[in-house]
């Protein structure tokens, strides 16, 4: 594939509410978007990398930083550029797998459109459509939060996942339960807000048969992880722990987790969150696919990837109006719970150039 160019653009979205986590507030998304131009194709990436280090260590200006004075010249020196190449060719820079996923995405994306085949197709989806579950953040009180999920299950979501932090875990949890039953299909996410040390207290969330608590402890801990695991009854599944093929596969042989959370920018790219599915999949692991806020350019590829035999759970891929009034592609809407997979080429989506103008607060472009 000859690229001619490539585009790199900053974004800002406003949250339609803020979204609070166990590692802070987000009220608008500040993304960085890859534009890879072929004479048969643009394609684009989108960087799920976070405005502040505070989730991982990786943070939008860092991120836009290694793409345009690593990765693009690397891209551009290749021989035969295309996503397969990315991965070995970016591995001698550490690290920032949400830059490196931006731009293989990209290519991908430009590939896939140059051959007229879909990216579900691509990975190897089994589903035209995926049910959608809904990450609730944290709320300034338990009224607000009960609100919020009566609100999201009546719009169809399948699933629920609450943020927890300190403070915000049991009692949130029980009165979701008291509110919607037993058969609520509910989860909740600590982004590493514990430690060991709080083990006896998350035992106290075994009576509410969660589906999973997802990254209790920190991210480098994987033996706590496993011990923690032998002391609950909830299924532990892990996020942010989860970096690669490798750790997925070193989590699964310590007992660290039961279940596994994939988000392809954390892991480096959709060629490696599917390396991470087949590695679940070997060893009778269900994986679901993670969000990292995207808007529908990263959602069309999640959305895909969510349809792959092995992402046995719901995910957190919502529709585009849990996050933005309006998104830089068409909506993603929900029918029936379920958000489909797009059959187009490459993601199946375009950005809309007027929404995109709007947003859009930086530019620049990179030529051989
Ligand atoms: O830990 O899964 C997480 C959002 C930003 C950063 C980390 C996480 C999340 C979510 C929301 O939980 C997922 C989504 O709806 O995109
Ligand atoms: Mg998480």
């Amino acid at each position: 594939m000859k690229i001619t160019g490539v585009e790199l653009r900053r974004v800002a979205l406003p949250l339609v509410a803020p979204f609070r986590t166990s590692f802070g507030v987000e009220t608008e998304r500040d993304v960085l978007l890859v534009r890879v131009v072929t004479p048969d194709a643009d394609g684009w990436g989108e960087c799920v990398a976070m405005a502040d280090p505070v989730y991982s260590s990786e943070y939008v200006n860092a991120a836009t930083d290694v793409v345009r004075r690593y990765l693009v010249p690397t891209l551009l020196g290749l021989p035969a550029p295309d996503a397969s190449a990315c991965g070995p060719a970016f591995a001698r820079f550490r690290g920032h797998p949400m830059a490196k996923a931006a731009v293989e995405t990209a290519v991908l994306d430009a590939q896939l459109r140059a051959v007229g085949m879909a990216f579900g197709t691509y990975l190897g989806a089994v589903r035209p459509r995926v049910p959608a579950g809904v990450s609730v953040g944290i709320t300034d009180s338990v009224d607000e939060l009960l609100d919020l999920v009566a609100r999201y299950l009546d719009e169809g979501y399948v699933r629920i996942k609450l943020k927890i932090a300190p403070g915000w875990d049991v009692e949130p949890v029980r009165a979701v339960r008291e509110r919607f039953g037993d058969g609520l299909p509910l989860q909740v996410d600590a982004n590493a807000a514990y430690t060991l040390a709080d083990a006896p207290h998350l035992a106290r969330l075994d009576p509410f048969h969660l589906l999973m608590v997802e990254q209790p402890l920190a991210e480098d801990d994987l033996r706590g992880h496993a011990t923690l695991a032998g002391r609950l009854r909830t299924p532990i599944c892990l996020d942010e722990s989860i970096t690669s093929a490798r750790a997925a596969a070193t989590a699964l042989a310590l007992g660290a987790c039961q279940v596994v959370n994939v988000k392809p920018g954390r892991v480096g790219g959709y060629l490696e969150a599917r390396r991470v599915h087949d590695v679940c999949a070997a060893h009778g692991v269900p994986v679901w696919c993670g969000g990292m806020l995207e808007t529908g350019l990263g959602r069309a590829a999640n959305v895909a990837f969510a349809a792959l035999p092995n992402c046995g759970l719901p995910g957190d891929t919502s529709a585009s109006d849990r996050y933005y009034a309006r998104d830089v592609t068409a909506p993603f809407t929900l029918v029936d719970g379920h958000l489909t997979v797009p059959t187009g080429a490459g993601l199946g989506v375009e950005p809309e150039a007027d929404v995109l103008g709007e947003v859009t607060t930086w530019t620049e472009w990179i030529t051989t």
